[in-house]
C-alpha cells in the first residue's frame, strides 16, 4: 500500500512557485520504517527550520547559526501550542555546500507515516513547498553542482537492480560519460578553428591542407562515436535485463527451473501437465546483470481457453526474448511431433536443454538431441539436483557479453536520448568526412560540424532547453 506521502494540494500553498523558494519533501520511501529523512532546499531553509526545532542541549546552536556538516539533536516542535510532534537529528547544509547547492535542512525523524506527515505539514505552514518530482536533482543541475548525465545516473542509481546497472549508474554519477563526451566537443572545437581560419583568411588558400587534415582528424573521432553508441545495446540490456525464456511442451520442468533458478518457490509445478496457464517472470541478478527470468505455459495443442492464452502468451516471450531455454524432458517422446517452432524457429540465440538430468538417461538422449538438431548447442540441467545451474548462468553472462563491442569502454550508454544525441553527433562528423573527400566546402563541413557540436552539448546538458529539462526531471521521484 504505496500511498502518495508527498501529495499536497498545491493551491493549499502560499507562496510563489518560484524555482529558488524552499521546497520540502520526505526523502525516504513510503510506509513504516525505523527512521526517515524529510529534506528542505532554498535560501532561508535553516532560518525556517529554527522556530520549529528546539535543540536537545543548550550546548547545540541555534538552527540559522549552525556550521555546514553539523546536525544537532532535538525536538520538533509546533509554535502554535508548544506540542513536541517528534524526536529528531537535524543536518544543516549551507550554500553551496549542499546536494541541491542552496541552503538544506535534513531532518531525520522516527519513520512513521503520521509523524512524517506531521513534520511535512508543519514545515509548509511554515513557508515552505511541496518539491516536485526531482526537484533536488533539478536544482543541483541548475546550480552547476552536476551535468545533466550526472542527474540521469542519480535516478538510475535509484532504480537499479543490478550490481552491474549500479555500478554504470555510479561512473555516470562521477560524470565520466560526459568526460568521455567533452573529449569529443574538445576536439572537434579545435577541427573546426582550424578551419574556420581559413575560411576568414581565404587568402593564404590552404583549403586542400586544411580539407586533408580535417578528414585525417575526424574519422578517429567518428569512430569513437560509433564505438560508443554500439555500446548502447548492452548498456539497455543492463538498464532493462536480459530477457530470458524458458519454454518447452508441458510438464519438461519449465517452472521447476524457474525456481531453482531465482532461489524459491515462485511457480506452481504439478505432475500435471498444463500447471503454469500464464507467463511468470521474475527478476534475478546473475553474476551482477539483471535478468527478466520468463517461464511459459507448455506449449501444446489444446481446446481449453485459458491454455491457449497462456499458449499464445508463450510464443509472444519467445519472440521478445534475448535468450530462450528450450527445455526437452527425458520422458518425452523425441520421434513424436514437437511444436513446428521448434524446427523452423530461427530465433539465434535457441539454446536446447535437457531437464530432470537426474533421471540418468540424459548421455543417450543427448546425442539423440545432438543428431535430430545439430546447429543448437544443447546443454543439462536437473532442477532437483541443481546439476547444471552454473553452465545456465555462465551461459546468460556470455549472452549479456556477446551484445558488448567493446570491453574497455567504461562508461555504457544507457539512456535513448543520449543514444540519440550520439546518433546525430556521429551521423553529422560522417557527412562531413565523406562530404570533404568528394569536394564539399568548407563552409558547409564547418556547419556540419557545428551540428555535431550542439548534439553533442545536448547530451551534457550544456545546451539544452527547459522542455527538455522538464521531460527529464519529471521521470524522477519526489523528495529525490
Ligand atoms: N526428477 C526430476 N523431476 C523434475 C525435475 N524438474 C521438474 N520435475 C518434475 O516434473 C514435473 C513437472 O514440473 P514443472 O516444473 O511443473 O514442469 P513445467 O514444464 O513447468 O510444466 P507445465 O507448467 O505444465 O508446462 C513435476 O512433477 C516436477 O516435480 C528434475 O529436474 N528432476
Ligand atoms: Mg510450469
Amino acid at each position: 500500500m504505496f500511498t502518495d506521502e508527498n501529495a499536497f494540494d498545491l493551491d493549499q500553498v502560499n507562496g510563489t512557485n518560484s524555482r529558488n523558494d524552499i521546497c520540502v519533501a520526505i526523502a525516504t520511501p513510503p510506509g513504516q520504517s525505523g527512521l526517515a529523512v524529510i529534506r528542505m532546499s532554498g535560501p532561508g531553509a535553516a532560518e525556517l527550520a529554527e522556530p520549529l526545532f528546539a535543540p536537545a542541549s543548550s550546548r547545540f546552536q541555534p538552527v540559522s547559526q549552525m556550521t555546514g556538516y553539523t546536525c544537532a539533536a532535538g525536538y520538533i516542535t509546533d509554535p502554535a501550542d508548544g506540542s513536541v510532534i517528534d524526536q529528531v537529528v537535524l543536518t544543516r547544509f549551507t550554500a553551496p555546500r549542499s546536494f541541491t547547492g542552496e541552503d538544506t535542512i535534513e531532518i531525520s525523524c522516527h519513520g512513521g507515516v503520521a509523524v512524517k506527515q506531521s513534520i511535512l505539514a508543519l514545515l509548509i505552514r511554515h513557508g515552505a513547498r511541496p518539491a516536485e518530482p526531482g526537484e533536488f536533482t533539478r536544482r543541483a543541475f541548475m546550480n552547476g553542482k552536476m551535468d545533466l548525465t550526472q542527474a540521469e545516473a542519480v535516478m538510475d542509481l535509484i532504480s537499479a537492480d543490478a550490481a552491474r546497472s549500479a555500478g554504470n549508474a555510479a561512473a555516470q554519477l562521477k560524470g565520466h560519460l560526459s568526460q568521455l563526451v567533452r573529449q569529443d566537443i574538445t576536439e572537434i572545437y579545435n577541427l573546426l578553428a582550424s578551419l574556420e581560419l581559413v575560411l576568414e583568411f581565404p587568402e593564404h588558400d590552404e583549403s586542400d591542407l586544411a580539407a586533408d587534415q580535417l578528414c585525417r582528424g575526424l574519422r578517429p573521432v567518428y569512430e569513437r562515436l560509433a564505438r560508443r553508441i554500439a555500446g548502447y545495446e548492452q548498456g539497455r540490456l543492463l538498464r532493462e535485463g536480459l530477457t530470458v525464456v524458458l519454454a518447452g511442451r508441458p510438464n519438461v520442468g519449465k517452472s521447476s527451473l524457474l525456481n531453482a533458478l531465482s532461489g524459491y518457490d515462485r511457480a506452481i509445478v504439478t505432475a500435471v501437465p498444463g500447471t503454469t496457464r500464464d507467463t511468470v517472470e521474475e527478476l534475478i541478478d546473475v553474476q551482477g546483470i539483471p535478468v527478466r527470468l520468463i517461464d511459459t505455459a507448455g506449449l501444446r495443442d489444446t481446446t481449453d481457453v485459458v491454455e491457449q492464452i497462456g499458449v499464445s502468451r508463450a510464443r509472444q516471450a519467445m519472440e521478445q526474448a534475448d535468450l530462450i531455454f528450450w527445455l526437452i524432458s527425458p520422458e518425452e517422446d523425441l520421434e513424436a511431433d514437437l511444436p513446428p517452432d521448434l524446427n523452423e524457429r530461427t530465433h539465434p540465440a535457441l539454446i536446447l536443454l535437457i531437464s530432470k538430468d537426474d533421471l540418468n538417461t540424459s548421455m543417450v538422449l543427448r546425442q539423440k538431441v545432438q543428431a535430430k538438431w545439430p546447429d543448437r548447442l544443447v546443454m543439462t540441467c536437473s532442477a532437483v539436483t541443481g546439476e547444471g545451474l552454473i553452465r545456465i548462468r555462465d551461459r546468460i553472462v556470455s549472452e549479456y557479453e556477446s551484445h558488448g563491442l567493446d570491453r574497455q569502454e567504461d562508461v555504457l550508454i544507457t539512456s535513448s536520448r543520449h543514444r540519440h544525441c550520439l546518433d546525430k553527433a556521429a551521423q553529422a562528423i560522417r557527412q562531413a568526412e565523406s562530404g570533404m573527400r568528394n569536394g564539399l566546402t568548407l563552409d558547409v563541413a564547418a556547419m556540419l560540424l557545428r551540428r555535431a557540436l550542439e548534439a553533442l552539448a545536448e547530451l551534457t546538458g550544456d545546451q539544452v532547453t527547459e522542455t527538455l529539462i522538464d521531460t527529464i526531471f519529471s521521470r524522477f521521484c519526489v523528495g529525490k
